[in-house]
């Protein structure tokens, strides 16, 4: 079994697995040359040939326990019958809400426009070998769409929770909606091959902590049941929720927590049971000179020594990061 599913389940494995969030993307130029030939961000997503290639890239550079599917979170709206359109150097922009369109589409439909997907997993499959390298899927949770689909962009341009929790109803069925379509494209991913599920909750952090059980932890814990029932791996990303943490931990008991670069990384050993934890490298700090890179490396790997751990950073790779950086850190891991 690959060393990233083998810490995941708890076993003994052979050194710390590691891979990273957006490990294919805007710093690398052979994707930024594919990029700059496809304007249309989505139509990429759902391009197989492209994006199986897109996914492979890092690991033709770099050795990764990991090949992560590239996709988006967004192609779960978009599923849903919400116009999704990335506009360069402004973000995804999303057409406004209409929920009885959103209800009426059920999961054939939704799977029409999103089956791509599941083809590029199995395009990936056919190209490694599963027995060393985990194939990550991924979904956005439910507040983090949510989120994307009321507000129309991105919550760093434009964000009140008032506005976005206002209509209760809307909320409501929306919720139950995302729920539901977000477990049938783990499913599907998985009966694909993704051997990982990761669920991304990248705006927890915007919620105020009275809201963080409904909106947060309670729909979490229905998606993350519903990957251990299909006996697979489940990584949750609640980002930002600081202490709170511990709470989600207690909650959702997923299978690993990936942490930010705000968690101190010595809490976490001393209050997580052993639980397998991922990430919380400040993504910053691979812009930085190397001595500063290998020094804030090491210090993760010291705190984490004899605890179940997997190298990622805080949050996804910049895009002025240079891959050479990369290949910097995967080295000091493999070596220590
Ligand atoms: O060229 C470009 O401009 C496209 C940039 C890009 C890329 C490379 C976007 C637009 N999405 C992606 C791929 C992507 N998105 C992956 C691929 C696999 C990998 O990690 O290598 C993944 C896992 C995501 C997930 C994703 N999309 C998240 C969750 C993770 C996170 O970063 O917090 C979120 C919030 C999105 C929305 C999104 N898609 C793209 C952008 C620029 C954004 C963020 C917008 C914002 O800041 O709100």
């Amino acid at each position: 079994m690959s060393r990233l599913n083998n810490c995941l389940e708890n076993k003994k494995y052979n050194g710390i697995p590691i891979w990273f969030m957006r490990q294919a993307g805007r710093y690398l130029p052979e994707f930024i040359e594919i990029r700059k030939k496809n304007q249309d961000f989505l139509k990429l997503c759902f391009n197989q040939d492209l994006s199986t290639q897109i996914s492979l890239q890092p690991l033709k550079r770099f050795d990764l326990d990991a090949v992560i599917l590239f996709s988006d979170i967004l192609v779960i709206p978009f599923g849903l019958g919400q116009n999704v359109q990335f506009e360069k150097g402004f973000g995804p922009k999303l057409e406004k809400v209409n929920l009885e369109k959103i209800i009426k589409t059920d999961k054939k439909d939704f799977l029409n426009k999103v089956s791509p997907v599941y083809e590029i997993i199995k395009k990936i499959k056919k190209k490694i070998n599963i027995n060393e390298k985990s194939i990550i899927g991924f979904v956005g949770a439910p507040w983090t769409l949510l989120l994307y689909m009321i507000n129309q962009q991105s919550p760093k341009r434009n964000f009140e929770i008032e506005k976005i929790i206002k209509d209760q109803e809307l909320v409501k069925n929306l919720l139950k909606k995302l729920e539901e379509i977000i477990c049938l494209h783990i499913e599907k991913q998985i009966e694909a091959g993704a051997t990982v599920i990761q669920i991304f909750d990248s705006w927890a952090g915007l919620l105020p902590k009275k809201e963080l059980s409904r909106y947060c932890f309670e729909p979490n814990l229905n998606i993350v049941n519903f990957v251990k029932s299909k006996k697979t791996s489940v990584i949750c990303f609640p980002k930002d929720i600081g202490k709170e943490y511990l709470e989600f931990y207690n909650i959702v008991k997923p299978s690993c927590l990936s942490i930010d670069y705000n968690i101190d990384p010595k809490w976490v050993v001393n209050n997580f049971n052993n639980l397998p934890i991922q990430g919380g490298l400040d993504p910053k700090i691979l812009l930085t000179d190397k001595e500063n890179i290998k020094k804030n490396v090491e210090k993760y790997l010291e705190v984490f020594k004899d605890y179940p751990y997997i190298f990622n950073l805080g949050h996804g790779v910049l895009p002025e990061t240079k891959p050479e950086t990369i290949r910097f850190i995967i080295e000091i891991v493999r070596n220590s």
